[in-house]
């Protein structure tokens, strides 16, 4: 609690430096009002700066735009930085009744029921969202298009920053959940979606858990990026079949790594649980002092897989296990016990491992990697026949940075920060020659900073990259415990806002994040976002971009009877529907085309008719088809769900079902 009555000698403390702060405002902000402003709200001086330095005056623009997962809401937001302001909620695997997405507009039933493989049952209509991955080009963000994976289900998303809406959703086959990545190649060349848990490959998807050695495989698969739409094409994608390990978190290799790809494992010593309560599934995964950090080399791969060395599996192909072996696609190296994050520097030399049971980062180089493969320093192989690259051959460093490292971001002065979940704090900590650290300072424990609570990832500007930013970095908290208002019992996880530029490191805005579970998030620069549109050309289908099939003009607007479906080709502009009077017969198909043919930014309207669980946000020059059945009689209205115009109120019709 915030004491309200600061002391008179705090009070005058809190002048100076907000005087200070408004001296620096040049003329028009004088610091004696800023000053008597912070005391009256009881600020410190320190907070004062902090809500200055966040500050984004009204119609100004943020620098920076988040792109953060929500977890199992199945969801992305897109939060401006330094605000911390939620300016979107895009759905990408949930329904959202405000759009419309999954709850009436026709492309969101598509995208949805293709998204989902008939063998999972009915379309799912939920995800867990972890990892956004924005697209790049030489490894630079570049504004097109932004990935995320469905953590429960196997799935990937695609949305398009044209529009910010979903226009994929992928059911990629062989793995039943997904962890590592999403993450995109350098140049988006494919986006890596690997497996959590092991799922049986065999015919029927079912195997007995003593047969998990044999039947159980992790996958990694690299979806091929269509560069034009963003979408993944599975026809040219790839898979690698991996040991029935339990895959983790994953990272791309860049320039110096270019071509290869990073999966941490845990449960090497596949553990499946079960009644044998001495040994429950949380105690065999932890038998080991040490899993495996693979190392892929997908360049390669990609050229086996053209050679032919692959095998089809459910439409998708996959280099079996010993094709993988055999070509030198896959090693493995030590890393302990059951980490979390690999994250790979800017310059792409350095592999950092998370050791989330281990107090270090473990710290590779690809250097080393390949001069370890070349010369096959090998400890053997693992019961699978991997080889095992030897640990001291290719381990670079281990920095110590405090209890349960978790995930690292990197800033563009060759530090890295790692999240530590047991301790909540961040370890700011240098890397090593190549990042461009003299030897002296190489590797060594910086400074920590406390957060708000057991923080899960972090981000820094443009932190996944290759040329990251600093400025800023954000936590990513799972608990927030006091830090808001008692909102019931559970509270919002908490995002803080770090200075990267403060020495020491300084927090300066909290945001609570009461809609979701985030896991991860990436930062981009806000000029970066170039392919952004205001407002579509009228008639525009927003799943393909192209003029929809079903358009409707002014003018145009008309009734079809095709077989047993009543097509109503209807637009919509301030303040009407046309038509507003739909006839129907009890138990016919209704097939309603809605047009917004309004060109004016921001120009929304809405449709909902009571009863039928239909509700589509049109945005302007957006078609939409709505389908339902018209199962009884009765007269509905339909109204127009935004506040459109003074008229909104009027924005309404009748769909008379006749007995
Ligand atoms: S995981 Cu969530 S805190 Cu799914 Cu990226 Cu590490
Ligand atoms: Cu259109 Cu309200």
């Amino acid at each position: 609690m915030k004491n309200r009555w600061l002391p008179l000698t705090l009070t005058l403390a809190v002048g100076l430096v907000v005087g200070v702060a408004g001296a620096r405002l040049g003329t028009g902000a004088s610091g004696g009002s800023l000053a008597s402003l912070a005391s009256d709200r009881g600020l410190s001086g320190d907070e004062a700066e902090a809500a200055l330095a966040t500050y984004v005056a009204p119609g100004d623009y943020d620098e920076y735009l988040m792109f953060a997962s929500g977890g199992h809401s199945g969801q992305l937001h897109v939060i401006g930085v330094p605000s911390m302001q939620l300016l979107k909620t895009i759905p990408v695997f949930s329904p959202d009744s405000w759009s419309g997405y999954g709850v009436g507009a026709d492309f969101s039933d598509k995208l949805m029921s293709e998204g989902s493989n008939p063998a999972k049952n009915e379309p799912l209509t939920w995800g867990d969202t972890h990892h956004p991955a924005l697209s790049e080009t030489d490894g630079d963000y570049d504004g097109r298009f932004v990935y995320v994976n469905d953590r429960a289900n196997g799935r990937l998303g695609m949305v398009d920053l044209a529009d910010f809406k979903t226009k994929q959703i992928l059911d990629i086959p062989n793995i039943q959940t997904s962890h590592g990545g999403v993450f995109a190649t350098p140049n988006t060349e494919y986006v890596h979606v690997s497996s959590m848990t092991p799922a049986p490959q065999t015919k029927d998807g079912y195997a007995e858990l003593e047969r998990y050695k044999e039947d159980f495989r992790g996958v990694s698969t690299f979806v091929s990026i269509d560069q034009e739409t963003g979408k993944g094409d599975l026809d040219k994608s790839f898979q690698i079949e991996l040991p029935p390990y339990t895959q983790d978190l994953a990272d791309a290799g860049k320039l110096a790594s270019y071509g290869w790809a990073f999966i941490n494992s845990y449960n090497t010593e596949m553990a499946v649980g079960g009644t044998d309560k001495d040994n429950p599934l949380e105690k065999g995964a932890i038998a080991n002092d040490y899993d495996y950090l693979h190392i892929i080399n997908w360049e390669k791969a990609a050229e086996v897989v053209e050679a032919g060395g692959y095998e089809m599996r459910n439409g998708v192909r996959m280099i079996p296990l010993e094709t993988a072996i055999e070509e030198g696609l896959l090693y493995f190296a030590p890393e302990p016990r059951n980490p979390h994050g690999v994250d790979v520097s800017p310059d792409g030399n350095y592999i950092a491992v998370g050791g989330k049971l281990d107090p270090n980062a473990t710290v590779y180089s690809i250097e080393r990697i390949k001069k370890a493969i070349a010369e096959k320093n090998f400890d053997g192989t693992d019961e699978f026949g991997v080889p095992i690259l030897k640990l001291d051959a290719v381990m670079e460093a281990q920095v110590e940075l405090g209890a349960g490292p978790l995930h690292t971001q990197f800033d563009d002065e060759g530090n890295a920060y790692t999240s530590l979940f047991v301790d909540s704090a961040i370890a700011k900590w240098t890397l090593g020659p190549l990042s461009g650290v003299s030897e002296e300072d190489s590797f060594k424990l910086v400074e920590t900073i406390p957060v708000q609570y057991n923080i899960g990832h972090l981000v820094t500007a443009e932190g996944d990259t290759v040329s990251p930013d600093g400025n800023y970095m954000v936590a990513l908290n799972k608990w927030s415990v006091d830090r808001f208002p008692l909102v019931g019992t559970l509270n919002p996880q908490n995002f803080q806002l770090i200075d990267l530029n403060s020495d020491p490191l300084r927090i300066l805005k909290d945001m609570p994040i009461g809609f979701g579970e985030p896991h991860y998030v990436q930062m981009i620069a806000i000029d970066k976002l170039q392919k952004r549109i205001e407002v579509y050309e009228p008639g525009t289908d927003p799943l393909t971009m192209e003029p929809s099939d079903v358009a409707t003009k002014t003018g145009d607007e008309r009734v079809e009877r095709i077989g047993d479906t009543l097509h109503v080709y209807m637009t919509a502009m301030r303040s009407h529907f046309t038509p507003d009077i739909i006839r129907a017969r009890a138990g016919e198909n209704i097939a309603l085309h809605i047009t917004n043919i309004e060109t004016t930014r921001d120009a929304t309207h809405g449709f909902a008719i009571p009863g039928y669980n239909k509700q589509v946000s049109l945005d302007p020059g957006e078609v939409v088809t709505i389908e339902f059945k018209a199962k009884r009689s009765g007269s509905f209205a339909f109204y127009c769900t935004e506040f459109c115009s003074a008229l909104h109120l009027e924005m309404q019709g009748w769909l008379l079902v006749e007995p």
